[in-house]
């Protein structure tokens, strides 16, 4: 390790590491542990979370000193290490604000990284590798680090990432109705026929069935509410002209399925040698799929080719941080190395063109690899989530404020993939969002890029229907003037306005 002394940022900046050199916007650090020492003092420290549902976002480090200790229940919600050392260590990427604006960021340009702020300095820290493995990354590990105003640092390091991982898809992500924010479980063939029938005329390119439709979490074959099985649905979606989607949760099984108590040892296991529980929902835990088990692989792969001979190639794949977590696999190795494995079989199982929405996936582990990633957790149709921002001071849980917050921290993704900030509603039936909030929505989905909603047609008064006619077949011109306005197609909005901590 070196030490480095950058004098020309206007602070002097001590740096630890393998090596330095110039790069476009700042420098590239190569080593499995840098540190840079932190020349003024913070405001402000950019925690970026795990993976999507996981909180991003500037933390006012003041007031966090002061708040109560943040309750995460499961590892769905974040990186359990991150939780540990709540707030000062993320993942990935992390940056701190100086008093006159600018920040310095420091970002891995490979995964397995996490960056964390350890008075006096900014340190970057990876996963150490036991033995030399392709497949778990790069020998040498690098690090890009900015000083800089906010959006141009994000941006520099935007663009490197793009160097090694690929940049977005040139074309714009396609406009999605989702069956989950109306009907949640309660789907069947008749009722999405019936829906179907309600969306002609609206301009959407996807029809996406969500959580559902399979018999069990594990057990992806469809249950009594599709009777005359997937293929009839595909047909049916394809007839109306639109492309046929499905969600899944292809690396993790509730203990029931088929698949977890015939072969217990494809699940990653604790150090007793017991499987161990990645989360808890559906109304108990359910389990993760050691992807690097060649047994496993087959099944993964079995899985995701069925989905491509029923038809759909749009796939929305959700939990999927829970291939990444710690624990004993079938071959040793560390976490987001591993998720990039398994989602390689994916790629490989759906062919290139399927279009793969990664969901409650780890973030930087997923370029290259999915064409769309959500960047935030769950909206509703209500604003604040008060038994979880309250009492466990947890503000990944559904509402329309969390998606929003998080997802406009993670905005400078957008060259590097689709990013979907979650639906948007334009009903008025069961939804307590008020104007202002229902624009927030809108206006975000035009800065991402990204449009899809799940409004029941039947939900929907005339006016509503226009008004979601309009979103649909738009394409914003946007422009960013500061990490919280945008010109949007001439006007100007500002998040802070609803959002005030984003400022
Ligand atoms: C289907 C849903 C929808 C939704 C996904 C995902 O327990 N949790 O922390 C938790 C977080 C998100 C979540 C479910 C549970 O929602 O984001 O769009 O597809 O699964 O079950």
């Amino acid at each position: 390790m070196a030490q480095f002394e950058l004098v020309e940022t206007g602070y002097p900046l001590t740096v630890q590491a393998d090596s330095l050199e110039p790069a476009p916007g700042g420098w590239l650090l190569a080593g499995d542990d840098v540190a840079v020492s932190v020349p003024f003092q913070a405001r402000r420290f950019y925690r970026h979370g795990f993976h999507s549902w996981s909180q991003a976002g500037w933390l006012d480090l003041q007031a966090q000193h002061q708040a109560p200790v943040l309750r995460h229940l499961w590892p769905q919600q974040d990186d359990p290490f991150l939780l540990a050392s709540y707030p000062t260590a993320s993942s990935g990427v992390a940056a701190l604000q100086a008093p006159d604006g600018h920040i310095l960021l420091l970002g891995a340009l490979q995964v397995d990284a996490r960056v964390v702020w350890s008075v006096p300095d900014l340190k970057g820290v990876c996963q150490p590798l036991d033995e030399p493995d392709q497949a778990a990354g790069p020998a040498v590990r690098r690090w890009f680090l900015a000083l800089a105003p906010e959006l141009e640092a994000f941006d520099s390091y935007a663009q490197i990432l793009s160097k090694v991982y690929g940049s977005a898809p040139a074309a714009p992500a396609p406009a999605v109705w989702c069956s989950w924010y109306s009907l949640f479980r309660d789907i069947s063939e008749p009722a999405l026929f019936h829906i179907l029938e309600g969306l002609e005329g609206l301009p959407f390119d996807v029809f996406q069935v969500d959580d559902g439709w399979q018999q069990q979490i594990g057990h992806w074959l469809p249950n009594t509410r599709f009777p005359n099985g997937m293929p009839a649905l595909t047909d049916r979606i394809r007839a109306a002209g639109l492309k046929p989607g499905l969600w899944l949760a292809p690396f993790i099984a509730e203990p029931s399925a088929p698949v977890f108590q015939q072969h217990p040892a494809w699940f990653i296991h604790d150090h007793d040698g017991s499987p161990q529980p990645a989360g808890e929902n559906w109304g108990g835990p359910y389990y993760a799929l050691d992807v690097t088990h060649p047994d496993a692989q087959q099944w993964l792969m079995g899985v995701i080719r069925r989905t491509r001979l029923w038809g759909y190639d749009y796939l929305k794949l959700d939990f999927l941080f829970a291939a990444s977590l710690p624990g004993e696999r079938f071959r040793p190795m560390p976490g987001e190395a591993a998720y990039r494995l398994g989602m390689q079989i994916v790629r490989q199982a759906a062919g290139p063109n399927t279009y793969i929405l990664a969901c409650g996936a780890p973030v930087l582990a997923t370029l290259g690899l999915a064409q769309g990633l959500r960047i935030g957790p769950d909206t509703a149709p209500f604003w604040d989530n008060p038994d979880r921002t309250l009492y466990l001071h947890d503000p990944t849980g559904p509402a329309a404020s969390n998606a929003l917050r998080t997802s406009l921290a993670r905005i400078w993704l957008r060259p590097l993939l689709h990013i979907d900030p979650d639906v948007v509603f334009f009903r008025t039936r069961y939804n307590l969002l008020n104007p202002s909030q229902k624009e927030a929505q809108r206006c975000l989905a035009k800065v991402c890029g990204f449009y899809a909603t799940s409004d029941l047609p039947g939900w929907l008064d005339p006016s509503e229907r226009q008004e979601l006619y309009a979103f649909l077949n738009t394409r914003s011109t946007c422009q960013r003037l500061s990490p919280t306005r945008f010109r949007l197609d001439g006007n100007e909005y500002d998040f802070s306005a609803i959002l005030p901590e984003a400022a």
